[in-house]
Parts: structure tokens; C-alpha cells; sequence
């Protein structure tokens, strides 16, 4: 087999609301329905963010094991729950996610200035957070908003050893206000710091999502696409659908002559346990 593009789609987030963006998934039907539609189109991971019965975000645990299960009961793919959750979330909230037991989690590696808020992660919370990933042998994709952030993974791995699975794998997030751009020579100075061996993919944020995704390929890298980053699809043009963007995707790493990752070789690649 050639080399292959790793899909992740991240189809919620925590900051469009319903009542702007209709066609966000924010039910466990409308989110199980995104996740079989996106596979069939060529996604390997899904990146989770869930929503209570009024459509906030929430990391009520419950709702988050209800989901980790119909996900694995419909589809193949990797079932990613964020970490991250809403801004206004206490750090207890995003530890607990663990105890809803996913193949793997997010874990940003820094704070970040978030638009008009601040995405706080300071490094006492990034290691008890990496630690009880090691000891719930969960797989954590390591979220990259910054340069710094990458420095700040490259001293986790050096303090805490290697993530359960033994593969470090990166999302890089880009062109968030007050992160990093989402241009091509900000990608390459984060994919130059990487560590040695990681794997990882890229997102662009709002009109960066096309610049990033075209950059992330011809890198070798991965690609991350959903309504959590975008919902815009093109100028004037509102996403109508998640498989909208992971089609799009799927056609450009066929281009890229890196057709995407099937599920299965996705969690060969980053160790993912069987559950
Ligand atoms: N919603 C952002 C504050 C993650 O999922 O880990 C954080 C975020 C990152 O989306
Ligand atoms: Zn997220």
C-alpha cells in the first residue's frame, strides 16, 4: 500500500450556536448520522464535542459515554473526545472525560489567546492530563494552537516519556486570533519543531481552512476538516454538511495521490486500544 492521508473530522466544536449555524450536529442522532456519513466519504477519526438538550456545549459524562458507545456501535471510526471542551470549562470537567473511555483524547499543549477569550492550559494541567492518559492507555493527539505550544510538547515527552501507544501524533491549529497564522511558512516552522517520528495533520480556522489543508498535503501531513473550525465552505457559501468538507478533503489527498487512511490502518498507525 502507498502512502495515505489521514482524515479527521471535528463536526461540532463548542463555539457556533444552533440557532446560527443549522446544520451543526448537535444531537446524538444528528452527530451518529455525521459520523456514517463522513466515514463513508473517507474520515478515520472523529474529533468529539457534544451539546446538552438546549444545544450547549457540555462535558456532562454521562452524555459523553452515551456517545463514545453509539459511535462505536455505528461506525469504525476513532472516537476522539475533546479535552478542551468550552473556555468557560473547569479543569476537573476536562479530566473527567477520560472516565468516559475513548480510543483517544485531545490535549492542547499550551495556553492561547482564543479570539476574545483565553483557552487556558497551563503546564500542571497538561501533565496531570498526559499522565492519566498514560495510566487510561489512552491515545492523546497533541493540539498545537502556537510555536510555543510545540516547544512546550517537546518538554512534556522529554519529562513524561512517550504517550500510550508509543506514536506521537499532532494536530496543528491554525489561524485562530491569537494563535499562529494559518499560512504555509507558519506550518513548515511547526512541522520543523515537531519531535523526531511524529505523525500529524493540520486544520485551518475560518478562511485559512483551504490555505492550511492545501499546505498540510504537499508537507505529507494529515488533514483535519469540520464545522468546529469552518463554516464556510466557500465565499458566500455556508457549509450544508460535514461530508461537505471531509469530500473536499478526500478529493484532495486523492489528488495529493494519498488517498485517505481506512479506520483500521489509522489505528495500526497511532496504537490505538482495542476496547
Ligand atoms: N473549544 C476550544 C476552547 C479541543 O477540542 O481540545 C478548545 C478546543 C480544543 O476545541
Ligand atoms: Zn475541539
Amino acid at each position: 500500500m502507498g502512502a495515505t492521508t489521514l482524515i479527521t473530522v471535528a463536526p461540532t466544536g463548542a463555539e457556533s450556536a444552533k440557532a446560527d449555524v443549522p446544520a451543526l450536529p448537535v444531537t446524538l442522532e444528528e452527530l451518529v448520522q455525521t459520523a456514517k456519513e463522513c466515514e463513508a466519504a473517507g474520515a478515520a477519526v472523529i474529533h468529539v464535542h457534544i451539546r446538552d438538550d438546549d444545544a450547549q456545549p457540555t462535558l456532562d459524562l454521562s452524555r459523553l459515554k452515551d456517545t463514545v458507545r453509539a459511535l462505536r456501535e455505528s461506525t469504525g471510526l476513532i472516537v476522539q473526545l475533546s479535552t478542551g471542551g468550552a473556555v468557560t470549562d473547569p479543569y476537573e470537567d476536562r479530566l473527567r472525560v477520560l472516565d468516559a473511555e475513548p480510543d483517544m483524547c485531545s490535549l492542547t499543549c499550551g495556553t492561547v489567546n482564543f479570539g476574545d477569550d483565553v483557552f487556558m492550559n497551563p503546564w500542571p494541567f497538561m501533565v496531570d492530563l498526559y499522565q492519566r492518559t498514560q495510566e487510561r492507555e489512552v491515545v492523546p493527539e497533541f493540539e498545537l494552537f502556537d510555536l510555543g505550544h510545540v516547544a512546550a510538547l517537546n518538554r512534556l515527552l522529554d519529562k513524561h516519556g512517550l504517550p500510550y501507544g508509543g506514536r506521537v501524533h499532532c494536530d496543528l491549529v491554525m489561524g485562530v486570533p491569537g494563535g499562529m497564522p494559518g499560512d504555509a511558512r507558519s506550518l513548515v516552522a511547526a512541522v520543523e519543531a515537531l519531535p523526531e517520528g511524529a505523525t500529524w495533520s493540520a486544520t485551518g480556522i475560518g478562511r485559512t481552512s483551504l490555505p492550511v489543508l492545501l499546505a498540510a498535503l504537499s508537507a505529507d501531513g494529515h488533514l483535519r476538516v469540520g464545522m468546529e473550525d469552518t463554516v464556510t465552505f466557500a465565499r458566500r457559501q455556508p457549509v450544508t454538511a460535514n461530508v461537505q468538507l471531509v469530500e473536499r478533503a478526500a478529493q484532495a489527498a486523492h489528488l495529493a495521490q494519498r488517498p485517505p487512511m481506512a479506520p483500521a490502518d489509522a489505528r495500526a498507525l497511532l496504537g490505538i486500544k482495542l476496547r
